[in-house]
């Protein structure tokens, strides 16, 4: 017997079936979730064909954060803030790729959302054909204020109302969650289309992967050595054998780590004792796609989704993953010795 398909179904009708779980919303933050959606087409597009033409390299000018930055990376900072709250959604954008933050003026609307992103996360990796993304996180604003400001920006990732990345690898891939589980989305380019392809995603809660930097080794606090020394040893939650798996690419490694079960760690060293990675751009928003897959994010003390930012491109130490793993990572790390 001829075995039906299952359904198939677009990443839009997914955000609409998320917006009849709220009568009465105004439709703002699905349209929101479609720009973004059309954004990441759009970079996706660029992307794939980026062997193609003269479009990689350095563009020799430096970000906030003193890093070239890629033609790409403009690139995807620019579509991201063409399509974004196109009809007035947005009230202020931050983005990894700008010093400051976009407020978005009164009499240009005045958008409930705060959307925070990394255009293209690791673009280091651009020339080698390594999976690159782009990370989001969505807040809600707060205040009635006239003209929104900083205080309505900086929000722990406990604020968050969705988040999600896009990763740009063999295939293309739209992770996200507004709350209601975490959805996955493959790009068949022939359509132009996202389709449901990893519905209500759950990560294990122990994992045998771990991934960070290990030629970092010599500069982290002595109790992080000491814990990822256990980990390989089978001390941790995990009974089996420890694998290590680095692409050196946040979202491609925390993807895996996701669907397979594990933890990603980037823990402070001497040069760099906040870490690398910013907190309201990439940890806060992955956090919350973690921690709604039954996963946890930790800064090695405390919940990523319980710190309160100072500044839009504040960085953190980040553990996250596999519940257990990370929690037992939390716990070594908060033991008397172990202190950071
Ligand atoms: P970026 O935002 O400048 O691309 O840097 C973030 C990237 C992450 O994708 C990756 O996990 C990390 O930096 C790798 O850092 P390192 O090379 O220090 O291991
Ligand atoms: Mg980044």
């Amino acid at each position: 017997m001829t075995q039906l398909p299952g359904n198939l179904q677009t990443i839009e009708s997914h955000f609409l079936d998320l917006q009849s779980l709220h009568p009465g919303a105004s439709g703002d933050f699905t349209g929101l979730l479609n720009d973004i959606t059309f954004a990441a087409k759009i970079i996706s597009r660029e992307v794939t064909k980026a062997g193609l033409v003269d479009i990689l390299g350095a563009t020799e000018e430096e970000n906030i954060q003193g890093e070239v930055v890629q033609k790409l990376d403009d690139y995807a900072n620019r579509i991201f803030l063409k399509c974004l709250g196109k009809r007035g959604q947005v009230c202020i954008m931050g983005s990894e790729e700008m010093a400051d933050p976009i407020f978005v003026p009164a009499n240009q609307g005045s958008g409930s959302y705060i959307v925070v992103f990394d255009p293209l996360d690791g673009s280091s990796n651009i020339d080698a054909n390594v999976s690159v993304s782009t990370i989001f996180g969505i807040w809600r604003r707060h205040s009635r204020r006239q003209h929104v400001c900083t205080e309505d920006l900086l929000q722990p990732g406990s604020e968050l109302v969705g988040a999600g990345y896009i990763v740009y690898g063999s295939s293309t891939m739209f992770v996200y969650t507004a709350g209601h589980g975490v959805h996955g989305f493959t790009l068949d380019p022939s359509i132009g289309e996202f389709l449901l392809s990893h519905e209500n995603i759950a990560t294990p809660f122990q994992g045998g992967l771990y991934s960070c930097n290990e030629a970092y080794e010599p500069f982290w606090p002595g109790p992080v050595t000491e814990m990822v020394h256990e980990l390989k040893r089978g001390r941790g939650p995990y009974r089996g054998r420890m694998t290590s798996r680095y692409i050196g690419s946040l979202v491609a490694d925390f993807h895996r780590n996701l669907l397979y079960g594990g933890v990603y760690l980037y823990p402070p060293t001497s040069d760099k004792p906040e870490g690398k990675l910013r907190l309201m751009c990439e940890a806060a928003p992955l956090a919350m796609v973690v921690e709604n897959a039954g996963g946890y994010a930790s800064d090695g003390r405390r919940s990523i989704m319980d710190i309160a930012p100072t500044d839009l491109h504040q960085r953190v130490p980040l553990y996250i993953g596999s519940r257990e793993d990370v929690l037992w990572i939390e716990k070594k790390l908060s033991e008397p010795d172990g202190s950071l």
